[in-house]
């Protein structure tokens, strides 16, 4: 291991400040106390590097964000350029900024061709409460107020807000707070593991979709106001649904006129490998709610694609939309932003994710169907997932009580590289920058945490 001494300040020391100061997100913070946060304190490229100078392969690209990897001086130019220009100014009362503007030009330029405008909000969770407060005014416009649902699915994760908690379908979320707000509803999600046995995918994703046109007509296809579903459900598990799926679900939204909204925030630029995923999993949204790849996770940023058919009605029939936020076009963001997008359009990592480390990391990830431990494996771009199961012949899971996701993630802090576990899922979404030599490296240490793992569960009896 590289040792590098960054800071004078001891990791007891942070830890002890962190655990008397710092209410971590989703964190039980006595369970923290107990065993101290990871202190954080560099990174370049792929890697980061702990305080103790342990280094780190980060195959969460940060939290699904930093697309372009660490330490991109167009970046930092941009946003010191900004600040030193102009740190601030409002887009609210006939003002604009030019990176804010130009910002808007770059996302339609790289954008599906009927996505024309944007709203900016500062977040994926603000900016699906965007979408809430659009859909609803775009129903409202013309004359059709009762159409105020929004359909979502179960273990769609689409943020933190009280709209963004209520449009996912975490039920630990929904539990705290008395969430969902009313008019959102969930169907079933299109996780082929759990819910498609004994069907071909092909199946699978026609029914899985099927469940929004029995939802449908169980509300009422005049009540309802809009479909939302990330392309590949990221928080849930890296879950891929099958590709007869989204067109199907387009196919009913388009039947019933309802909006189709993706939630782009980890899909989009280029993670998948086209620009956003809607691309990749062949449907057509009305809306695209995005974040973090577009500033690659350096400076919070996010918003809402919005299309011509929403674009329309609230230009020319609805006049003011009383709705945003104190950083809607924030300019130091949108600088970083467009720096960004520059970027990823030079490096041309979306060809990169496409024809090179994408398919090269779903071949890698297959291999991984030999081990004992794995009993499926689903990728899209740069996205990937192992489920671990007890019993590789039926596939079943472990006990959910073993916690043998966790267990395997210890060992990933431990080896030395950054893998998500949900549940017994675990999932990577490494920086679109990585190249065949460090998939390699990266397919090493998870190889090696799988073995690890598996000697655990022998030892413990937890094979079948
Ligand atoms: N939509 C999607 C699809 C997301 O993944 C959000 C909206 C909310 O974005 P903000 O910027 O408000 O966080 C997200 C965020 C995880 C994890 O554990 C994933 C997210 C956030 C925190 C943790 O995988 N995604």
């Amino acid at each position: 291991m590289t040792t590098t001494r960054s800071t004078p300040r001891s990791t007891k020391d942070w830890q002890a400040a962190d655990a008397a100061h710092f209410l971590h997100p989703f964190t039980d913070h006595q369970g923290l106390a107990s065993q101290g946060a990871r202190i954080i304190t560099r990174a370049d490229n792929i890697y980061l590097w702990d305080n103790d100078g342990h280094k780190i392969l980060d195959a969460m690209s940060g939290l699904w964000c930093v697309n372009v990897g660490y330490g991109q001086q167009d970046l930092v130019d941009a946003a010191t350029r900004q600040l030193q220009t102009l740190p601030f100014y409002n887009a609210f009362f006939q003002t604009a900024t030019p990176p804010a503007i130009e910002l808007a030009e770059k996302l339609a330029e790289v954008s599906p061709p009927s996505f024309r405008q944007v709203f900016f909000s500062g977040s994926g969770s603000e900016g699906n409460d965007t979408v809430v407060r659009m859909v609803r005014r775009y129903w409202d416009i013309l004359g059709q107020p009762e159409r105020q649902v929004i359909i979502s699915r179960n273990n769609a994760y689409h943020g933190s807000t009280m709209a963004g908690a209520s449009l996912g379908g975490m039920s630990g979320m929904h539990a705290q707070g008395g969430l969902p707000i009313p008019g959102i509803v969930h169907i079933e999600q299109p996780f082929a593991w759990l819910h498609g046995r004994g069907l071909s995918d092909d199946e699978f994703g026609r029914q899985a979709a099927s469940w929004l046109q029995d939802k449908i007509v169980e509300i009422g296809a005049d009540k309802v106001a809009a479909f939302i579903g990330e392309p590949v459900q990221g928080a849930g598990g890296v879950i891929v649904p099958p590709a007869s799926y989204w067109p199907e679900i387009q196919r009913i939204c388009d039947k019933h006129g309802i909006l189709l909204v993706s939630d782009e925030v980890i899909t989009g630029f280029g993670r998948t490998g086209h620009w956003f995923g809607c691309e990749t999993l062949g449907f057509k949204p009305d809306l695209m709610t995005f974040a973090k790849g577009v500033t690659s996770g350096y400076i919070p940023l996010g918003g809402v694609l919005v299309g011509d058919r929403v674009g329309r009605v609230l230009v020319e029939q609805g006049g003011e939309f009383a709705h945003g936020y104190t950083y809607s076009g924030h300019p130091v963001a949108c600088a970083v932003g467009l720096a960004n997008i520059r970027l990823i359009q030079r490096l041309g990592l979306v060809q990169h994710v496409h024809d090179d480390v994408g398919p090269y990391l779903a071949a890698a990830f297959e291999a991984l169907r030999a081990h004992p431990l794995v009993g499926d494996v689903q990728t899209c771009g740069l996205m990937a997932a192992l489920q671990l199961v007890q019993d590789k012949a039926d596939g079943n899971a472990f006990p959910e009580s073993l916690g043998v996701g966790m267990v395997c993630r210890g060992h990933c802090f431990r080896e030395g590289v950054i893998m998500r576990a949900v549940g017994d899922r675990m999932i990577i979404a490494p920086p679109l920058v990585i190249t065949r030599a460090q998939i390699d490296e990266m397919m090493t240490l998870i190889r090696r945490c799988l073995d690890l793992t598996l000697a655990d569960a022998q030892r413990r009896g937890w094979l079948r």
